[in-house]
C-alpha cells in the first residue's frame, strides 16, 4: 500500500504549524480556591465533550466548559482522528477555514495551538485543562477537503484532573520520562515543555530495523514523508502538541520494549525530523 507512514501527512500537517509562537495555555483559572460553601467532599464529574465522525462528517458541540474537560471521539479511524486546537489570539474561524482551504493546509498552523490527542487511550478519552475562548475541531477525511467546527469554551467545569502516574515532558529534543513502567493501565501526563511542537509515537520497530534506518528513510523521502508500509508497528500515538500544552491520557501498553520518538520537522531549525536531533528513546514495559 502507498500509505505514508511517518504521519507528517495532511492530518498532522495541519498541525504542523507553528511552534515557536504558541502561547502557553492560560494559568488554570479553575484551579484556584475551591468554592468553600458546599461540602468539600463533593467532586465535580469531569464533563465529556464528544467529537463525532459520522459518514465522513465531523460534528462537535458549539459550546463546552473550560477548565478540566474530557474529550472523546465517536466514529472515525484511530489513526485519523479529529484534532482539537485553540485559536490563537485574534484569529477568527474565517481565517482558519481560509487556511484549511489552501492546497497545503499547513497554512493553518500559525493560527492555532495544537492540543494533541490519541486514538489509543484506554477509555477513549483525553483530558485537557482548557482556557476559555475559541477552539476548532479539525478533521481530515480520507477523501475530500478538511472539515472544521468552531467550539467555544465558556465557564470553568470546576472538575479536578486525575493524578498521573507516568509523567512525560516533551523537550527540544528529548522525552523526559521513565525508562521502565509496569504493564497495565497508567494515567500519563504529557507536557510539552519545549520551545516547539512535538509528538509521541510509541513504536515496535520491525526485526532488524534501527532508528538510523528511520532517519535515513526520512532523509531520502520527498515532501510528505516516506511511502509504503511502515517498518514498525504503531503501539500508541500522541499527535502533535504545541509548546506549553498539557494533557492526560490513559494508555495500557502490553509488555515489551518500545521506541518512543518524534518525527516532526524542526520548524525552528533545519526542518529535519526531531528524531534526527536525538528525540528518541527506549521504553520498557514489564
Ligand atoms: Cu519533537
Amino acid at each position: 500500500m502507498a500509505k505514508r507512514w511517518h504521519l507528517l501527512t495532511a492530518i498532522f500537517a495541519i498541525v504542523a504549524l507553528l511552534s515557536a509562537c504558541q502561547p502557553v495555555q492560560a494559568p488554570d483559572a479553575a484551579g484556584g480556591e475551591p468554592e468553600a460553601t458546599e461540602a468539600a467532599a463533593v467532586e465535580t464529574t469531569i464533563p465529556v465533550v464528544t467529537l463525532t465522525v459520522s459518514d465522513g462528517r465531523l460534528e462537535a458541540p458549539a459550546e463546552i466548559p473550560s477548565g478540566i474537560v474530557a474529550v472523546t471521539v465517536q466514529g472515525g479511524d484511530p489513526e485519523n482522528m479529529p484534532e482539537l486546537a485553540k485559536l490563537n489570539d485574534g484569529v477568527t474561524m474565517v481565517q482558519v477555514n481560509e487556511a484549511l482551504a489552501q492546497p497545503d493546509p499547513m497554512a493553518a498552523l500559525p493560527l492555532v495551538t495544537l492540543l494533541g490527542s490519541t486514538g489509543n487511550s484506554v477509555d477513549g478519552q483525553v483530558i485537557y485543562d482548557l482556557a476559555p475562548g475559541g477552539y476548532v475541531a479539525v478533521y481530515f477525511p480520507a477523501e475530500g477537503p478538511p472539515q472544521s467546527t468552531a467550539i467555544s469554551a465558556g465557564e470553568p467545569s470546576g472538575a479536578t484532573a486525575p493524578v498521573a502516574d507516568v509523567n512525560v515532558a516533551l523537550v527540544d529534543f528529548n522525552f523526559a520520562m521513565p525508562d521502565t513502567i509496569s504493564a497495565g493501565p497508567h494515567v500519563w501526563q504529557i507536557d510539552n515543555m519545549g520551545g516547539q511542537w512535538h509528538e509521541m509515537p510509541i513504536l515496535k520497530l520491525n526485526e532488524g530495523v534501527t532508528v538510523d534506518d528511520l532517519i535515513a528513510m526520512m532523509a531520502e523521502a520527498g515532501p510528505g514523508g516516506p511511502e509504503g508500509p511502515p517498518p514498525f508497528e504503531m503501539v500508541a500515538f500522541w499527535s502533535p502538541m504545541s509548546a506549553g500544552q498539557r494533557a492526560l491520557v490513559t494508555f495500557d501498553l502490553p509488555p515489551g520494549e518500545y521506541t518512543v520518538l518524534c518525527f516532526l520537522p524542526d520548524l525552528n531549525g533545519d526542518m529535519s525530523p526531531h528524531l534526527a536531533h536525538g528525540m528518541v528513546r527506549t521504553l520498557t514495559v514489564e
